[in-house]
């Protein structure tokens, strides 16, 4: 364990967080435009940080292997950083691409969100950079502003094509609440979540399979959605009404079908999923849960069998609901369980992955968290 002032030899301007996610419902909708109703984390990435004058950019994370990474912020390129040491260097180099005359630092970061668990490690990571940044050098953005800039990161300089839901939900998340968000405008509204009050917890499940969203298969799907959108003459899936799904389905290929079938479907799920909220049936939100892993497995195909056995054992063992949560490929699933069940439906996945020949599930209960932060 180190602290900035050990690694730096001073002490940092101040201190910030931003956390992980978990996402409700509303999975692979977001680069179609469509809706998300995300939950922040209560574990972050965190980040001390000073400014420096001489243009270097000088990182250490507690997660890394105890050495300082040294960039020139002039030279920064996509493509050109490896390791954890590209988010931060990413948002470093979206933020001068958007016209910021930025500078370098020093950054001490430390996490707890856990990696490659469908959590959004990476996003919490770009967040806790952006909002440094914002705040020592005055440039006054707003949250959604700062979520872009880390989404431009991760696009163009880290190579992943993702949406914006991990950073939207990292800067904008409220506590006690979900985040429900339109993706094509950005308009947003907190959804309040009193899972103690109803007698509820999350309860998340970390198959510990890593999933890894730059390695060609999540840019795919992305490509397929494009595609059938052109195909049937919409700016984005979103435009399609779930009323005219079967005709439009008619009209596609084959192969990409079940892409448009999931992507519809989501978004209604997304839909039914806040009116029940809102109409205080938080239990209702069990049996969403439960089809929208369905759809997930069955016709976007980014299951895998460990996120299958979590989320049809944890159902066997009483959740009223459980889905894979994240891009998938692995990573996490999400139960939403009674009080006392918890226990019981963890205890339950740990033993089918035992039998299944798994390595153990690492389980956690989630209670809905704020977004990004100064926290010193
Ligand atoms: C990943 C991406 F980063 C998000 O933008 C989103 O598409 C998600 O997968 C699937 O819903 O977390």
């Amino acid at each position: 364990m180190t602290d900035f002032q050990s690694v730096f030899g001073a002490a940092p301007a101040g201190g910030w967080a931003a956390p992980g996610r978990v996402n409700l419902i509303g999975e692979h909708t977001d680069y179609n435009d469509g809706f998300v109703l995300p939950v922040a984390l209560p574990h972050t990435a965190r980040a001390a940080v000073r400014r420096r004058d001489d243009g270097l950019l000088r990182l250490h994370s507690e997660q890394g292997d105890g050495t300082v990474t040294e960039l020139g912020v002039a030279e920064l390129t996509p493509g050109a950083v490896d390791g954890w040491a590209k988010y931060p260097a990413a948002v470093v180099w979206a933020l001068r691409e958007a016209g910021h005359e930025v500078g370098g630092a020093d950054l001490w970061i430390d996490s707890d969100v856990p990696t490659g668990a469908g959590l959004s490690s990476s996003a919490a990571l770009e967040c806790v950079v952006a909002t440094a940044y914002n705040d020592l050098h005055e440039l006054g953005l707003t949250a959604p502003e700062l979520a872009l800039i880390a989404q431009r990161a991760e696009n163009a300089f880290v190579g992943v094509p993702c949406g914006v839901m991990d950073q939207m939900a990292s800067m904008c998340c409220a506590e006690g609440g979900a985040l429900f968000l339109d993706t094509r405008d950005l308009s947003q509204r907190q959804v309040p979540l009193d899972l103690a009050g109803h007698g509820l917890r999350l309860l998340v499940i970390d198959t510990r399979v890593k999933h890894d969203l730059a390695d060609g298969a999540y840019a795919e799907l992305r490509a397929g959605c494009e595609r059938a959108a052109e195909l049937l003459g919409l700016r984005a899936l979103r435009d399609l009404p779930a009323a005219r799904l079967e005709t439009a389905l008619d009209r596609l290929p084959a192969e990409l079908r079940p892409l448009v079938r999931h992507v519809v479907t989501e978004g209604a799920r997304v839909e039914r999923a806040v009116a029940l909220l809102d109409a205080g049936d938080l239990a209702g939100l069990g049996p969403i849960l439960t089809a929208g892993h369905a759809s997930l497995r069955d016709d976007y195909r980014v299951s895998c069998p460990e996120t299958d056995l979590a989320a049809a054992t944890a159902v066997q063992a009483g959740a009223l609901g459980a889905r894979m949560t994240g891009g998938g490929f692995g990573g996490s699933v999400l139960a939403l369980v009674e009080d006392g069940a918890l226990d019981q439906v963890a205890a339950a996945v740990t033993t089918a992955f035992t039998e299944a020949g798994y390595a153990a599930p690492r389980t956690f209960a989630a209670t809905p968290a704020a977004g990004a932060r100064r926290i010193s």
